[in-house]
């Protein structure tokens, strides 16, 4: 999908035009690093405060329960960059945290985000924003140039112990010679496309690694055709879907109604993700 805007709000032609021609952009300022490092403190106060609601295996749609995490999925400068990309309609999918302990085994293998997330499009563009130094040491996420100018490869389900992915799943033939390494500071995003290549390595620093995947942003034609359309409206026009429903946003962290919102999501979420998988995993 090209949106021809006169005038981007944020990114320039050249950011617009590099998306669509490597499949990714980076990176992009969307709080300052004083306010991401006070957005990962309140992340850190909720994981002791609500260890059953947020922890390594309930990392989905936590900007449904918590209210800091549904502002920055509304920050002004992600959806202007969004919009900028996909055209002023747009709704949220659902929300992954990626966090990588310090000095930890966890990795990412090669992957297409679009492959088991039972959309009717590849095309649809997910920003990271870091929370945390995100850089070669601290396993960073690495992008194959070009890569989602390719239809969606075979992925083998492998289920590995420290592969942070749903199913594990991996592309074995994958040009590491277009590899490019996303490195951001804390309070900076990359925004990706669906069907680019994807992975990254385990966390060798002393801290944590922590990204806010925003999966994926979507304007109003793609629909979601192997589970329900449960969805976060968040600029222009509201999605009508006869199979789902507009998900709310929560008034404060632990909003009991948007809490129960996200139980029902996530249950849907893990049909779509596992369907057809061997195993299932809690996450
Ligand atoms: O956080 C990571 O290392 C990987 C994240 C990822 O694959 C994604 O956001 O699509």
């Amino acid at each position: 999908m090209r949106v021809n805007k006169v005038m981007p709000r944020v990114l320039t032609k050249l950011q617009i035009e590099q998306y669509h021609d490597q499949g990714f952009i980076c990176p992009i300022r969307v709080i300052s690093e004083q306010e991401a490092l006070s957005i990962k403190d309140e992340l850190e106060q909720v994981e002791k405060e609500f260890p059953e609601e947020i922890n390594s295996e309930s990392r989905n749609n936590l900007h449904l329960s918590f209210a800091f995490l549904d502002a920055l999925a509304h920050n002004k400068i992600i959806v202007d960059a969004i919009e900028d990309l996909i055209g002023p309609d747009i709704s949220l999918w659902a929300s992954v945290m990626f966090i990588k302990e310090p000095s930890s085994k966890q990795y990412v293998s090669w992957h297409q985000d679009a492959t088991y997330m039972g959309l009717d499009s590849l095309d649809f563009p997910t920003p990271w924003i870091a929370l945390s130094p995100s850089n070669i040491e601290t396993g960073c996420m690495t992008m194959i140039a070009g890569s989602h100018k390719t239809k969606i490869q075979n992925h083998e389900d492998t289920f590995a112990e420290n592969n942070i992915l749903t199913r594990g799943q991996v592309i074995q033939d994958v040009d590491e010679s277009k590899a490019v390494d996303l490195i951001l500071q804390p309070g900076e995003m990359s925004i990706h496309h669906g069907a680019v290549i994807h992975g990254s390595q385990p966390n060798n620093s002393n801290q944590r690694r922590i990204g806010f995947s925003l999966q994926s942003y979507m304007p109003n034609n793609v629909k979601q055709i192997v589970g329900r359309n449960f969805w976060t409206h968040v600029r222009g026009q509201k999605r009508q879907d006869d199979d789902g429903m507009l998900l709310d946003r929560p008034r404060f962290n632990m909003d009991p109604n948007t809490v129960a919102q996200r139980k029902i999501a996530n249950e849907n979420l893990s049909e779509i993700l596992y369907k057809g998988a061997k195993e299932k995993r809690n996450y």
